[in-house]
């Protein structure tokens, strides 16, 4: 890594002088050497159901990027099927090594924000380009000794945590988990939902809990149709009802919202900032829930939350049951400001046996997440562990 200061600066660092003003400040300039995408199986503590099915085990695809001297890490959240998005892993892998990798390799940057014009040219894939994106911030924040949440421009020094509880075998069960979250700490519980599994869990749920902070996700389960249904969640008193509808709409959900006292909260339909803006604008929502994988990295992450900040709306951070790599990320991002709902970000333990990262994630007893201050994200990435659980590796290189 060469440090470069003043007059011998190079031409990518300009935008950095400009921002900053202070010429003699020194700037560290990032060749990317290498990229290394590689696949661990990592079987979940207890299975996952949502309204478009369960898993047992995740295929967790982990990037790691080489710029002279430091590495940076990075997860692609896509899923093992294309049924919570059109991207899944085997759409990652190949257009992360025949497009977005070579576009990559071989270039300066001084920043990881710098990578989204070097991977424009390919349309979508957004959570393969946010993987590499941010393996590119967690090299930055590495090589200037810097906690990655104050490069993000964060400000909270702790944050709240929520869960998100999936369809169980029996209501019994559901009501079992919800125990044991409230007895860990959570500050919100989050219920997966679908036609058949909602009114009558719901009427259970309140029936022993009157007063928790409640919500429900729906992974796009219902259609305007059953509005006359959703109508019903409202005597529930719930914190949100997330993505309802189609997961590509906007103009709908804001019809939806009129006739609904419970606030819509929009997961699926968010790509990026525009689609923020325009769901604020025509009353989609009242709530964003902010997925870095979903939107394509940290840069347009901030970006969303920028504009929901300015228009009042508050949002929280989703998870896609990321392994120590990915949730490290959710945790800096979700020290920006507008953060101040109880994210999806919860404690390694809840879903891994052993975390590929040192220290795991863990929460007080008062449903916290401290923030951690060392360099990088805080939390060290086990390579010999990862090592141990790849079962697909690829490794490119300039030239
Ligand atoms: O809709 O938020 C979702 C997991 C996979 C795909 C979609 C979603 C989820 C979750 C899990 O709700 C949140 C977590 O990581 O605990
Ligand atoms: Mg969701």
């Amino acid at each position: 890594m060469r440090v470069l200061k003043g007059a011998d600066r190079h031409e990518d660092c300009r935008s950095v002088f400009k921002r900053t003003g202070k010429q003699a400040r020194s700037i560290r300039i990032m060749k990317i050497e290498a990229i290394t995408l590689r696949e661990i199986q990592m079987p979940l503590v207890h299975f996952f159901e949502t309204s478009f099915g369960r898993i047992y085990s995740r295929r967790i695809f982990l990037v790691a990027v080489d710029c002279e001297g430091v590495r940076g890490w990075g997860e692609c959240v896509a899923g093992e099927d294309p049924f919570y998005s059109s991207e899944w892993i085997e759409s990652a892998w190949p257009t992360m090594t025949k497009y977005l990798a070579p576009a990559l390799l071989g270039k300066t940057v001084s920043q990881g924000r710098e990578a989204g014009a070097l991977m424009a040219r390919v349309r979508g894939h957004r959570m393969a380009k946010a993987a590499l994106e941010n393996a590119l911030w967690h090299a930055e924040a590495l090589a200037k000794r810097q906690p990655l949440w104050k490069l993000l421009g964060g400000k909270r020094r702790e944050i709240p945590c929520g869960v998100s509880i999936g369809i169980q075998d029996s209501h019994e069960q559901l009501l079992e988990k919800i125990a044991t979250e409230l007895g860990a700490g959570y500050r919100r519980i989050k219920l997966k939902v679908k036609p058949a599994w909602d009114v009558n869990v719901l009427e259970k749920v309140r029936s022993r809990w009157a007063d928790i902070t409640l919500s429900v996700d729906a992974n796009s389960a219902y259609t305007l149709d059953q509005t006359q249904h959703l109508r019903e969640f409202d005597q529930f008193n719930l914190l949100m009802i997330e993505q309802p509808l189609w997961n590509d709409d906007i103009y709908y959900h804001a019809r939806l919202q009129k006739e609904l006292r419970t606030a819509i909260c929009l997961d699926e339909s968010i790509e990026h900032a525009r689609d923020a803006a325009f769901a604020v604008e025509t009353g989609a929502c009242r709530i964003i829930n902010i997925k870095v994988g979903r939107v394509g990295g940290f840069t347009e992450a901030k970006k969303v939350h920028d504009v929901c900040q300015t228009n009042r709306v508050p949002v929280w951070c989703g998870g896609m049951l990321e392994s120590g790599v990915g949730r490290a990320h959710n945790i800096a991002l979700s020290t920006l400001e507008n953060f101040s709902l109880p994210g999806d970000v919860s404690a390694s333990k809840r879903y891994w046996k052993e975390d590929i990262i040192e220290p795991e994630v863990e929460v007080s007893r008062e449903g916290m997440i401290a923030i951690r201050d060392e360099a990088g994200t805080g939390y060290r990435v086990r390579e010999d562990l990862i090592e141990k659980l790849t079962v697909r590796k690829e490794e490119l290189r300039v030239g």
